[in-house]
């Protein structure tokens, strides 16, 4: 969502960060860059002008200018200031009450249902039993799709017969958490196409019966300034605690996510980032500008990696790698261990200074290069994954033929390999004072 922006932050900025020295010009110019690219992306034109202010003040103001840092100093600056404007409002997710009632509410298809089940799934980490209740009487299909959810998570939820109203709906569920003891229920509501008197009357009376702790505002963040617009409009008729921004994964924009928080006063709690029920994220102001600005996003990628990496097979990865005996079958499985972590794109895009290759990687990835190269090994016998050495003419022809590839794209596949065990036998033989860091003082030896 943040691809053009973020590329055009990143040529303003390292043009600054490129030159010596940096004069009230220089700055002019990056100012006048990052504002219309902050209006490209999209973000309120008021907010623009309130950020751009402060950044350019700032830059000029605080005597750096004459410094041989004062590039970097920019950057900071742009940094702090994008952490400011995402910050805005109480981000605090509560979980108080016994049991602690958290209300979805937004428009139609903004993914309120999607998001309960998201957030149960997270909740269940946290240490906690959450009872997912379809409170939308009028559409059937709406409830059976929460309890699809439900299953797969292993998850129970709560629905009425046909015909029950939200209220009575939202009253049961409490009596119904205590049933199966269960401390934290998710009302998934219904959507209205529009804002209107009967939705507002309905989320009141909700509120009123069953105290929700949290009445969080789904708003679909590919809608643009609509989305903004909306967030206001609900927040100054029901008392909203939070927002989600669903669909930050698709290509709008972004100037809504940006500047929301902002508009509106009410802080952002989560972003959904896909359509499985594992992608949610706390929103962390200072990541995503850094994920923004190029800087990367480390923290998010250890924490997807403590989640999706199953620690044993990692540390036996690691005595492999030591043990230099790494093959072609380990390889399949690091493949698809990084899959399971998330879009390859996004990933990369969390790594410092790699966020110009993102668009890059995800592009070879829906090209399926990726499948390919699994489809190659898998077309080995075991016996040649374990020692490619043994892969001659004939095999290799057999394999490409078994794969659905070429040659072309087998040899290359083993020439990758064995040119990264050459690399990773240097760095292992650093012990004799050959490898890689073999003749550098590295502390204790
Ligand atoms: N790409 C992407 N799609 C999402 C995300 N969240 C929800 N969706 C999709 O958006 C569509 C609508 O999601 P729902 O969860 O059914 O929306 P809803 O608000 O419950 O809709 P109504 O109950 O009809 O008001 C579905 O196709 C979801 O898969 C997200 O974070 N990313
Ligand atoms: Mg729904």
């Amino acid at each position: 969502m943040f691809d053009n922006l973020s590329d055009r932050l990143r040529k303003t900025l390292d043009n600054l960060t490129g030159r010596g020295r940096v004069t009230e010009a220089d700055v002019d110019a990056a100012a006048r860059e990052i504002r219309l690219a902050l209006l490209e992306a999209d973000v309120n034109f008021k907010v623009v002008k309130d950020v751009v202010g402060r950044i350019r003040e700032r830059a000029v103001g605080a005597e750096i200018l004459g410094s041989l840092t004062a590039g970097q100093q920019v950057v900071k600056i742009v940094h702090e200031e994008l952490v400011a404007l995402l910050s805005a409002g109480d981000r605090t997710f509560r979980l108080t009450g016994n049991p602690a009632v958290i209300s979805l509410v937004g428009l139609q298809g903004s993914g309120k249902t999607t998001t309960s089940a998201k957030l149960a799934r997270h909740i269940v980490k946290l240490g906690r039993r959450p009872l997912l209740v379809a409170a939308d009487p009028y559409r059937p299909a709406a409830a059976d799709q929460l309890a699809t959810l439900g299953k797969a998570l292993d998850i129970p939820v709560y629905r009425a017969a046909a015909g029950t109203s939200t209220l009575a709906i939202a009253k049961d569920s409490i009596a119904e958490a205590r049933r199966l003891t269960r401390d934290t229920i998710i009302l998934d509501t219904a959507g209205r196409l529009s804002l209107d008197e009967a939705l507002m009357a309905e989320i009141a009376a909700i509120n009123k019966a069953v105290h929700p702790v949290e009445t969080l505002l789904v708003v679909d963040a590919m809608t643009g300034q609509e989305a903004v617009g909306v967030a206001q409009a609900f927040a100054a008729a029901v008392p909203v605690t939070g927002l989600i921004l669903t669909k930050v994964d698709g290509d709008a924009r972004g100037g809504a996510a940006l500047s929301i928080a902002s508009v509106t006063g009410v802080g952002v709690k989560f972003l959904g980032t896909g359509e499985k029920t594992d992608a949610l994220e706390v929103f962390h102001p200072d990541r995503l500008a850094g994920r923004i600005l190029g800087m990367g996003d480390v923290l998010t990628l250890v924490e997807r990696a403590q989640e999706s990496v199953d620690v044993d097979s990692a540390m036996r990865l690691e005595e492999k790698l030591r043990k230099n005996e790494f093959t072609l079958e380990d390889f399949l499985d690091q493949l698809q261990q990084v899959q399971k972590m998330g879009p390859i794109g996004q990933l990369v895009s969390m790594i410092p200074g790699m966020g110009n290759v993102a668009k890059d990687a995800q592009e070879a990835v829906d090209r399926g290069d990726l499948k390919r190269t699994e489809a190659i090994i898998r077309a080995m016998t075991r016996h040649e994954r374990r020692d490619p050495g043994v892969l001659n003419g004939s095999r290799r022809r057999r394999i490409a033929t078994g794969s659905g590839t070429s040659l072309t794209e087998v040899n290359r596949l083993v020439k990758q390999f064995s040119e990264m065990q050459r690399l990773m036998k240097q760095f292992a033989g650093g012990g004799r004072g050959r490898g890689l860091l073999g003749g550098m003082p590295v502390g204790r030896r």
